[in-house]
């Protein structure tokens, strides 16, 4: 059994699809980073850089329990223990992980701060303000639709030529490219491959997970923010609770 602690963001539902595409027996715990579950201590201990995803497995390397945090770390090894979705074979392997990486490095951090800057931050800094912000992320950004576009022109999959934990770290980055300031239609290619990917039944599912405690309006209220970009996260964390 897997304890699976965290949130429906991107970097939780690249985990929660592979655990459904891989049918791996699992339990979903809650960590809403809205309301600052990631200070507690308990957490902490396993995710110490205060973010979820992480994992803990009970039925770890020698039979003893494991803890895992960063979610591309988390893809591979439940990837290693089932055997799925990351191919032996040296050259496929490290196409693997190649775009793993590019995902960790480029796609999550970068679209996320286009996301922030062109749809979250404009609601509480005046717009002009952000403008070089907004400008950087949404450039780099479409440079980045770019990367992946080109690389499925002529390839189905993002790596090694299937479906593997490549394609699902990336595609939960690219549902809501609006937010982030990207018009999809450039990026045909892209779009087809992302299309293909959430038509899954298994990714269907998976995208499902925590939705009922999705927020539908606390984002935006002053002590959300607080914890997610304000002092919060500088200082050593909310006391717990
Ligand atoms: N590199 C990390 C990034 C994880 C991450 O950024 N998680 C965010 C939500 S998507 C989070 O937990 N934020 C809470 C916080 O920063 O306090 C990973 O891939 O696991």
């Amino acid at each position: 059994m897997i304890d699976v602690y965290t949130w429906p963001t991107p970097n939780g539902h690249k985990v929660h699809i592979l655990l459904h595409e891989a049918e791996i027996e699992h339990k979903i715990i809650p960590i809403n980073i809205q309301q600052g579950d990631q200070f507690k201590p308990d957490f902490l201990r396993i995710s110490p850089n205060n973010k979820m995803p992480a994992i803990v497995d009970q039925d770890g390397p020698g039979g003893e329990p494991i803890s895992v945090f960063e979610s591309a770390a988390i893809l591979i090894y439940l990837a290693n223990k089932t055997g799925r979705f990351l191919p032996k074979d040296e050259r496929k392997h490290y196409d693997v992980l190649q775009w793993l990486m590019f995902q960790m490095g480029s796609v999550g951090p970068m679209l996320g701060q286009a996301h922030h800057f062109h749809a979250y931050a404009p609601e509480r800094v005046e717009r002009e303000k952000l403008q070089y912000g907004i400008d950087r992320y949404v450039n780099e950004g479409n440079r980045i639709y770019g990367v992946i576009d080109r690389r499925l022109a002529d390839e189905e999959w993002i790596a090694a030529g299937e479906y593997t934990i490549a394609d699902m770290a990336i595609m939960p980055w690219l549902r809501d490219p609006k937010k982030q300031g990207i018009d999809i239609a450039q990026y045909p290619n892209l779009e087809r491959w992302r299309d293909r990917i959430w038509q899954r039944p298994q990714v269907v599912a998976a995208l499902e997970t925590l939705k009922d405690h999705r927020r539908v309006d606390n984002t935006h209220s002053d002590k959300a923010w607080e914890i997610m970009y304000g002092k919060t996260q500088s200082s050593q964390g909310l006391a717990a609770e």
